[in-house]
């Protein structure tokens, strides 16, 4: 295998070699055997909705047994994909609803952040006056809980947006209703029998896709922000170099901030910390991986072990006495990879049971308890470590990380009037991209994709974008990539050009911007919406662009669509399965630019990708500055 030619992270490389020499099978093991991927499935055109199929399009067969022609299937796959996306992200959103309800002065979930309660509960109609906080809490709860299933009326967040782009939704039809009604209704419509309309279809998976980003998303990043603090800003590390050769480590994995937040409750619970040390180790060291790592991160500046395509190999350093995961983006190789170590492979959700793993379940009523449960199992598991199999790899680079809306209103105003104030708008961003210092906004973020080399797209674009004065905002493994290569130091305003360099050191920020976990690209939608607000515009008229070079899940999928939906233009490294339609690719890379004002654009080559990126963005700034 070259290695070089799998992953440009030279820790994953050396942990190649590593896992070749113990005999361990990992993901790009399997990409080489994957000769050629199936034709039909990368065209989209491939349907398996109802049992006459698997029906494949070919000049022979145009249509299914049903008569469904390329664009119905390829249509009906790519909705059932967003519906897929949305229902992931809003399913995490609901449990940290329930979560809020359960909150209590006491209990094991407390409100860590008051002010942004009482904000969305007066958002909401919800009384606060002389109310306690935890009435306050559990009626929001219940309010946000109804958005999953309400009757009537559309999404409460979509009036935060500014009023022309309300408008585009409204007239376009596709502002979304219930969360739970709009995924269901697309599993309805795309049933055999069903909608037969490619352009209805990529209609609703317009509107189910809005029900992530302004409803199921946004609860969930705003319910985090209230239950678990609104991230500021702090210093990190990233890499596998951050796992420590004398600790026990323990790795936490998946999404959902309930469980990973009393981990790391747990971690120091000075009983925990004596027992590591009874058991031969100097402590505990808790690292993140994937989401769970950059809701970690951002909040208490845990290190970020890694990426989505890193998993297997944070086990291969023999080091991890843990692995403990929730729900999303966890590879069931896990458990065999973690038979050939020590490591303990731990799920805990009962919506992500994976076979041959240590199944703890995680329970939010009894929270503190089973997270004292799940790191007792790491702790004694330190002394079954085989020195002779571990081998931690030394990079690690420093980040500067906790880039919520808030802290990034907090450091602007830091400029503006020399002291933090809450209250702060966007304003000074706005005026960086008036007058052009600033030439664009770009969130570049999202996963690894084996279709390509990992982590080279992220870096290649996010570098090409800095040196271009795009000041770069990121989520997801995107930002666990610039983590580790180094992009959220201070000192890589450095590799930006003249105009982001100066905001950044004015500003005192890395040219790129951590922003959270995939929900958080929430955040991203109120930065944008912010911003087109303080310069009285709609999102689409700003200088800004989505980018996710490396995508692979349905929830990037979803992101992608309500981003687009959102007036955003977005660019992809990865053809989505929808090249088997030429009408789907008119729509998504054409049409909808006059429908709601942004496109996909797709290339799988990074330094073309960012070219066009910077050129869409110049265009983009001509109409721009003729509207300020
Ligand atoms: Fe074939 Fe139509 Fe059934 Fe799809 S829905 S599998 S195209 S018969
Ligand atoms: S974890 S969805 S690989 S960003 Fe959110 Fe990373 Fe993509 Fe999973």
């Amino acid at each position: 295998m070259d290695k070089k030619m799998m992953t440009i992270d030279l820790n994953s490389q050396v942990l190649l070699d590593k896992a070749e020499r113990d005999g361990v099978e990992t993901m790009y093991d399997r990409k080489q055997s994957f000769k050629a991927q199936c034709g039909f499935g990368l065209q989209g055109n491939c349907c398996r909705i109802c049992g006459m199929g698997p029906c494949r399009i070919t000049p022979k067969t145009p249509r299914g047994l049903c008569g469904a022609d390329e664009h119905v299937i390829v249509g009906r796959n790519y909705a059932r994909m967003v519906a897929g996306g949305t229902a992931a992200h809003s399913d995490h959103a609901r449990d940290i609803a329930h979560t809020m309800a359960l909150a209590s002065r006491d209990g094991n979930y407390t409100i860590k952040d008051e002010a942004k309660l009482i904000t969305l509960a007066k958002e909401w109609d919800v009384e606060t006056e002389g109310r306690d906080i935890y009435d306050i809490a559990h009626e929001v709860a219940d309010v946000a809980l109804m958005e999953f299933g309400k009757p009537y009326g559309v999404a409460r967040f979509l009036k935060n947006a500014p009023a022309k782009r309300q408008k585009v939704w409204k007239d376009l039809g596709i502002e979304p209703r219930a969360i739970d009604r709009e995924v269901t209704t697309i599993m309805h419509s795309t049933h055999i029998g069903c909608t037969a309309d490619i352009d209805s279809l990529i209609h609703m998976s317009l509107r189910t896709s809005l029900a992530d980003g302004w409803a199921g998303s946004m609860i969930g990043t705003r319910f985090s922000d209230i239950l678990f603090g609104t991230p500021t800003v702090r210093e990190t590390e990233a890499n596998l170099g951050v796992l420590e050769e004398n600790k026990v480590n323990i790795i936490l994995h998946g999404h959902e901030p309930s469980l990973s937040e009393m981990i790391v409750l747990a971690s120091e619970d000075p009983e925990l910390v004596e027992l590591a040390k009874e058991v031969g180790a100097e402590g505990i060291n808790l690292a993140g991986m994937c989401c769970t790592g950059n809701e970690v991160t951002m909040r208490h500046g845990v290190k970020t072990a890694g990426d989505f395509h890193q998993q297997e190999l944070a086990i291969v350093t023999g080091a991890v006495e843990a692995m403990i995961v929730d729900v999303q983006c966890i590879f069931p190789a896990l458990a065999k990879v973690a038979k050939c170590y020590h490591t303990k492979f731990i799920t805990t959700s009962p919506k992500a049971k994976i076979a041959e793993s240590t199944y703890m379940e995680f329970s939010e009523e009894t929270a503190y308890e089973d997270a004292r449960n799940i790191v007792k199992e790491a702790i004694l598991n330190f002394k079954n470590r085989d020195k002779s199999k571990v081998l931690i790899p030394e990079l690690k680079s420093s980040a500067t990380v906790g880039y919520s809306l808030n802290a990034i209103l907090g450091q602007l105003d830091r400029v503006v009037n020399s002291q933090i104030d809450p209250a702060g708008t966007l304003k000074p961003l706005a005026d960086c991209l008036k007058s052009g210092v600033l030439r664009g906004v770009a969130g570049v973020v999202g996963c690894n994709n084996a279709k390509g080399i990992s982590n080279k797209a992220h870096i290649t674009i996010m570098k090409e974008l800095i040196k271009n004065d795009i000041l770069v905002v990121t989520t997801g493994c995107g930002a666990s990539a610039a983590a580790k290569f180094g992009l959220m130091t201070k000192e890589a305003r450095k590799l930006a050009c003249k105009g982001l360099a100066t905001v950044c050191e004015l500003v005192d920020i890395p040219p790129v911007l951590h922003l959270g976990s995939c929900v958080d690209c929430s955040r991203i939608l109120e930065v944008v919406s912010e911003t087109a607000k303080a310069l009285d515009m709609d999102m689409c008229d700003l200088p800004v662009v989505g980018v996710a070079p490396e995508w692979m899940s349905e929830k990037a999928v979803a992101i992608g669509t309500y981003v687009v939906a959102s007036g955003i233009d977005t660019y992809l490294g990865i053809m989505p399965p929808v090249k088997g339609s030429s009408r789907a690719v008119e729509i998504l890379c054409g049409e909808l630019q006059d429908m709601v004002g942004a496109k996909f654009t797709v290339n799988e080559n990074p330094e073309e990708l960012a070219q066009i990126i910077i050129s869409d963005i110049e265009k983009k700034r001509v109409r721009f500055e003729k509207l300020v």
